[in-house]
């Protein structure tokens, strides 16, 4: 049995964590998602709404122990990644490239930020940030990291929505005063106590993906056209004035939440990648080679030139 991690080493963690840009942590021991979120989730595929992403039907999603066997614990960090210097440059760019992906891949930045955090506090365990089958802004939210907006977004209401879930699965167990009991309000509850009657978000989604009550109908979302699906990009007309080539950011752009100050990072954690200014102002390198460590990479050359024509036509 591992060592359980104590209140005063938490507090400690949670500094450190702050230090290197993360906002909010929180801690669970290890369970199982609660009844209400599996038939949501059932329901979630059966309906269909999440196009071809296959990958979301495998049902180790519910369970935390396939991605770590021996796991007895889960960290849950916020990384926000909304930078001013990022904000001037999307504004002055023909083409908009969603904001998390101006930096290195948060796939390797944040990994390499849990394993510094587990190294540090002689954690044993897996880093994981939409690397492995676990549907985090359930686990984010059920650690108190924020609520879920109408756009579906997990939303700090003092920090608003930019900023990334990582999670740290552990061999330790938590000490009991951090064991606190897990209460799981229905999703529906936080729309009614975070957006009341605001449907900004809604009205702005130019694609109508957004259905109101937390969810979307996926295949109808820019950031998963431009992003996930491997066909090419097409636009409606109204759409394409948009000029999203890469990720959307409208339905978090209209919410008051990140309005305000505090839903900006440290701009010293900036960890901007190059690639993405070339391809917001619509240039593609002839090569992979300089995508390397950005969240293109995966994308391909061909992807990026077939958005950036869907718009242009
Ligand atoms: C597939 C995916 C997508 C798909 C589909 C998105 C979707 N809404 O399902 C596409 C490509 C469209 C997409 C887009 C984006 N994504 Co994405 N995506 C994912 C991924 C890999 C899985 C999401 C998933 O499981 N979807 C299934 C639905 C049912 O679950 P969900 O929307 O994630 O969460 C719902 C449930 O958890 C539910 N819920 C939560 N608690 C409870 C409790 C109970 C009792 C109940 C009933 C329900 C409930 O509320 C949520 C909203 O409905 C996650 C990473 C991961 N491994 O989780 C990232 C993730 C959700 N994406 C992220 C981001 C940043 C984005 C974009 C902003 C990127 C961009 N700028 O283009 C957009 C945002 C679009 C939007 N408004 O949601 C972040 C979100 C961070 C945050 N603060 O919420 C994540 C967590 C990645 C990360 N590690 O940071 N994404
Ligand atoms: S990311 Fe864009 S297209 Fe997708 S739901 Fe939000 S506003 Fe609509
Ligand atoms: S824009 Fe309004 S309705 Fe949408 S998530 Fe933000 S507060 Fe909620």
């Amino acid at each position: 049995m591992r060592e359980a991690v104590t209140v005063s080493q938490f507090a400690a963690l949670k500094a450190y964590a702050d230090e290197i840009g993360f906002t909010e942590v929180g801690a669970l021991p290890l369970t199982a998602p609660d009844e209400a979120f599996k038939a949501f989730y059932d329901n979630f595929l059966a309906t269909g709404r999440h196009a071809d992403l296959r990958y979301l039907e495998r049902k180790e999603r519910f369970d935390l122990l396939t991605v770590l066997p021996t796991a007895q614990s889960i960290l849950l960090f916020a990384y926000p990644y909304r930078f001013s210097s990022v904000e001037m440059k999307l504004r002055a760019a023909p083409y908009k490239i969603a904001r998390y992906a101006w930096q290195r891949d948060y796939h390797l930045l944040l990994r390499e930020k849990l394993q510094h955090i587990a190294a540090q506090f002689s954690l044993v365990g897996r880093a994981v940030t939409d690397s492995a089958p676990v549907p985090e802004r359930y686990w984010a939210r059920r650690a108190g990291l924020g609520k879920i907006g109408r756009n579906g977004m997990l939303i700090s209401p003092a920090r608003g929505s930019y900023f990334f879930i990582a999670a740290l699965l552990i061999e330790n167990p938590l000490a009991a005063q951090l064991r606190q009991p897990a209460a799981v309000p229905a999703s529906a509850e936080d729309i009614h106590s975070l957006c009341g009657e605001c449907r900004l978000c809604v009205d702005a989604c130019p694609t109508a993906a957004l259905t109101g009550d937390g969810l979307m109908h996926v295949e109808k979302c820019i950031s998963y056209t431009t992003i996930e699906d491997t066909r090419s990009a097409s636009y409606a007309p109204e759409t394409r004035r948009h000029l999203w080539i890469f990720g959307c950011d409208i339905c978090q752009q209209v919410c008051p939440y990140n309005k305000t100050e505090s839903s900006y990072a440290r701009e010293e954690l900036n960890a901007e990648h190059t690639a993405a200014v070339d391809i917001a102002a619509g240039v593609v390198p002839a090569s992979r080679a300089p995508l390397k460590g950005s969240v293109f990479l995966r994308r391909g050359l061909q992807k990026l030139r077939d958005n950036i024509s869907a718009v242009e036509d």
